[in-house]
C-alpha cells in the first residue's frame, strides 16, 4: 500500500529519479508508520486466533457501543468535585465535605467492582468510551475510583496495557469529577514494600498525572507506616484518604482485639498524621449494620475528619449496613454500577440512591441517569464473561473465612487452575483455620494474599493445619508466607504467634528482614526523564519487561476491541481500530491455513483491504 500511494503520487511521477521530495511529503512516512502498526496489530490477532489463550470466545453479545446513553457529548461537562477541590484545597473539600447533609457517593466500577468481579481485566478502551457519560450524567459523585489497587499489575501482566497512559486517558475523559486511587501504603500498587523514595516518586507522579484522592491503607493496619505517604500527598495538595481495615466482628462479646478502642486508636493516628478523610475500609463485608452505627457515631464523635465508608456485599446486606452509616451520620460511601454490582463487588448505586431518595440525606445524584448507564455496563460485563469466578449468589460464608471481595473471587479461579475447583468449601475453612495459625491477622492485599497461598498449599497437600502448627519445620511453606513472619509486611496487630514463628523460621534464614533497598541504576532511572517506566519496572520488574516486550511486537494492544484482544478474530470478521480521531485501520482474517510439517500456518489477514500472510506457530 506505501508504494501504490508512492507511484500514484504526482511529484513522483514528474520527478523519476529525484526523490528528495519524500521530505516534503511527511504524509508518506506517517503512511509508512500507521502501516507498521496495523502490521503489528495483525500479527498479534493472528497469534491470538490461532493459539487462542483465553479459550475460545464466548457467544457473541451485544457491543457495549449500542447500549451507551444517546447523549451530546459536545457541550462541556458540568464543573464538580474536581474543580471545587482545586479552587478550595484539599482541607477546605474535606470541610465542606463534612458538612454537607447530602451524602457523598463514590462510582467505584472503574477500579473495585472489576477487580472483585471480573479478576481486574477491564481495559482501558472499555473505560474511557464509557467516562464522557459519566461524568455528564453523574457530576455529582464525589469521585471515581478508577486506579491503583491490581489494576496497575494487571494492566502491565495481562493487559499489555501502560498504566499510566490509561490513568492519562480518565483524566482527560473526566475533567469534572476527582479521580480516586487505592494505595497500598508502602507497598505503593505492589505485594511487598518498596524504599520510601519509591513511594514518593509515585505518589507525586500519579498526582501530576491525575490523581486527586488518594486511599491509602496498610494490610496489617500499622497505619504508623502510611505516614510517609500522607505526607507526599499533602506535599502534593491533593487529598489523603487514610483507611482503617476493618475486620472480624467489633460487637461480638467474645472479641478481644478489634474493638472499637482498636480502630479509635488507628483513627487517631491518622488525624496527627495530616490525614483529611478517615476511610473505613471493609474490604471483607463484615460491617454489620449496628456495628456500622456504632464505629460510625464514634469516629464522628472523637474527631472532626469527614468519614467515607467503603464495603463489599458478599454477604448480600450492605445496603443495610450503609443504611445504619448515613443514620450515623457517615459523610461518603461507595457503590457500584448495579451491573457490575453486589456479591464480591460494592452495593448497587442505583439501590443506595433509591434508598436514600426522598430523604433529609438523599444524595443529589440523579436515579434515572445511573439507569441509563447500566447497560453499557451490562454489556461490557457479558464480554467479560470468561474472567467471571463463577460466585453467582451472595455467600454468608465470608463470616467464617473473612476473605476480602477481591480475593475471594480470584482464589476460586486460582483453585480451578490447581484442579481444587471442587474443594473449594475446604479452602475457604481451610483460609479461615490458617489465619488463627498466623495470628488472627487482617487479611487485605498484601496479607490476604499470604493466607491464600497457605490455605491453598494446605489444602493441595491435605495436611491438617493443627498439625503444620506444630510442627511447620517438616512442611515446604511458601515464599509469601515466609516473607510475612519474617515482619517484611510489618507487625500484626495481635503480635506474633509463637512459638509457631520461631518454629517456621528455623532453618530458613531467621527473623531477619530485609529491608527494600533500590539500586544506583534503580535511583537514577527514577530521577531520570521516564520517571513511569523506572517505577514500573522497580515495582513489577518481570511484567514490565514483558509489557515492553509485547509493545516491541505488537504496538499499542489497548486499541483493539476488547473481544478481539482475548479471542482473536474468526476467519471473515473485520475490525476497525481508531488510531486517532478520524484515522481507521482495518484489520481483518479471511482464513487460518493448515500447520505445516514445523506447525507453522499461514493466516491470510488483510490490511485496509490489502492482503497479507502471517505466519503463526501453533502452540497446540
Ligand atoms: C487492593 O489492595 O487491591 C484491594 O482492593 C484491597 O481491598
Ligand atoms: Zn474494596
Amino acid at each position: 500500500a506505501f508504494l501504490t500511494a508512492l507511484l500514484v503520487d504526482p511529484d513522483f511521477q514528474s520527478g523519476y529519479f529525484d526523490t528528495s521530495f519524500i521530505a516534503s511529503k511527511p504524509d508518506l512516512m506517517k503512511f509508512r508508520y500507521r502501516a507498521d502498526r496495523g502490521t503489528k496489530l495483525l500479527s498479534y490477532l493472528s497469534e491470538i486466533s490461532v493459539n487462542r489463550p483465553n479459550g475460545s470466545r464466548p457467544a457473541k453479545g451485544a457491543d457495549p457501543i449500542t447500549k451507551l446513553p444517546s447523549l451530546d457529548l459536545s457541550t462541556p461537562p458540568p464543573s464538580g468535585s474536581r474543580q471545587r477541590l482545586a479552587e478550595v484545597g484539599p482541607e477546605k473539600f474535606a470541610q465542606q465535605l463534612r458538612a454537607q447533609v447530602p451524602i457523598a457517593v463514590t462510582d467505584t466500577t472503574l477500579r473495585d467492582a472489576h477487580q472483585s468481579l471480573l479478576a481486574t481485566r477491564l481495559r482501558t478502551i472499555d473505560m474511557v468510551r464509557v467516562v464522557p457519560y459519566i461524568s455528564r450524567l453523574t457530576p455529582n459523585l464525589l469521585s471515581l475510583e478508577a486506579w491503583g489497587g491490581a489494576t496497575y499489575d494487571v494492566a502491565l501482566r495481562f493487559l499489555h496495557e501502560d498504566p499510566w497512559e490509561r490513568l492519562e486517558q480518565l483524566s482527560q475523559a473526566a475533567p469534572n469529577i476527582c479521580l480516586q486511587m487505592l494505595l497500598r501504603g508502602q507497598n505503593t500498587v505492589g505485594y511487598s514494600p518498596s524504599p520510601k523514595e519509591v513511594g514518593d516518586v509515585f505518589i507525586r507522579e500519579a498526582a501530576r498525572s491525575g490523581v486527586d484522592i488518594f486511599r491509602i491503607f496498610d494490610s496489617l493496619n500499622d497505619v504508623v507506616s502510611l505516614r510517609p505517604s500522607i505526607e507526599t500527598v499533602l506535599e502534593e495538595n491533593k487529598l489523603a484518604e487514610g483507611a482503617i481495615c476493618y475486620t472480624s466482628d467489633m460487637l461480638s462479646p467474645t472479641e478481644r482485639l478489634y474493638t472499637l478502642d482498636y480502630y479509635l486508636g488507628l483513627a487517631e493516628k491518622l488525624v496527627t498524621y495530616g490525614s483529611h478523610v478517615i476511610c473505613v475500609k471493609d474490604m471483607a463485608g463484615l460491617l454489620k449494620a449496628p456495628a456500622a452505627k456504632v464505629l460510625i457515631e464514634a469516629l464522628r464523635r472523637n474527631f472532626d475528619l469527614p468519614v467515607h465508608l467503603h464495603t463489599h456485599d458478599t454477604a448480600g446486606g450492605q445496603l443495610a449496613t450503609y443504611l445504619a452509616a448515613i443514620e450515623a451520620g457517615v459523610d461518603a460511601i461507595d457503590g457500584a454500577s448495579a451491573t457490575m454490582a453486589g456479591s464480591t463487588s460494592q452495593p448497587s448505586l442505583s439501590a443506595i440512591v433509591a434508598a436514600t431518595q426522598g430523604t433529609e440525606r438523599e444524595s443529589g445524584i440523579d436515579l434515572d441517569a445511573l439507569l441509563s448507564l447500566e447497560p453499557y455496563f451490562g454489556a461490557v460485563r457479558a464480554m467479560y464473561s470468561h474472567f467471571e469466578a463463577g460466585l453467582s449468589s451472595p455467600t454468608g460464608r465470608v463470616y467464617l473465612h473473612e476473605i476480602p471481595g477481591g480475593q475471594l473471587s480470584n482464589l476460586r479461579q486460582q483453585a480451578i487452575s490447581l484442579g481444587l475447583g471442587e474443594r473449594f468449601e475446604e479452602i475457604e475453612e481451610m483460609y479461615a483455620a490458617v489465619n488463627k495459625v498466623l495470628g488472627n491477622i487482617v487479611k487485605v492485599t498484601p496479607s490476604s494474599k499470604v493466607v491464600g497461598d497457605l490455605a491453598l498449599h494446605l489444602v493441595a497437600g491435605s495436611v491438617d493445619p493443627k498439625d503444620f502448627e506444630d510442627n511447620p519445620g517438616s512442611y515446604d511453606i511458601p515464599d509469601s508466607v515466609i516473607g510475612f513472619l519474617r515482619g517484611e509486611l510489618g507487625t500484626p496487630p495481635g503480635g506474633w504467634p509463637e512459638p509457631f514463628r520461631t518454629k517456621a523460621l528455623k532453618g530458613r534464614g531467621g527473623h531477619k528482614v530485609t529491608a527494600p533497598v533500590l539500586t544506583e541504576v534503580q535511583k537514577t532511572a527514577l530521577h531520570g526523564p521516564d520517571v513511569r517506566l523506572a517505577l514500573s519496572q522497580t515495582i513489577f520488574p518481570g511484567p514490565t519487561r514483558e509489557y515492553l516486550e509485547y509493545y516491541s511486537r505488537y504496538g499499542s494492544l489497548s486499541l483493539l476491541p476488547s473481544d478481539a484482544f482475548f479471542f482473536g478474530l474468526e476467519p471473515g470478521e473485520e475490525v476497525a481500530v481508531s488510531l486517532e480521531p478520524g484515522l481507521d485501520l482495518y484489520l481483518a482474517i479471511d482464513a487460518i491455513g493448515a500447520a505445516d510439517a514445523k506447525g507453522y500456518r499461514d493466516v491470510y489477514t488483510r490490511l485496509n483491504g490489502q492482503p497479507r500472510v502471517i505466519s503463526v506457530k501453533d502452540d497446540s
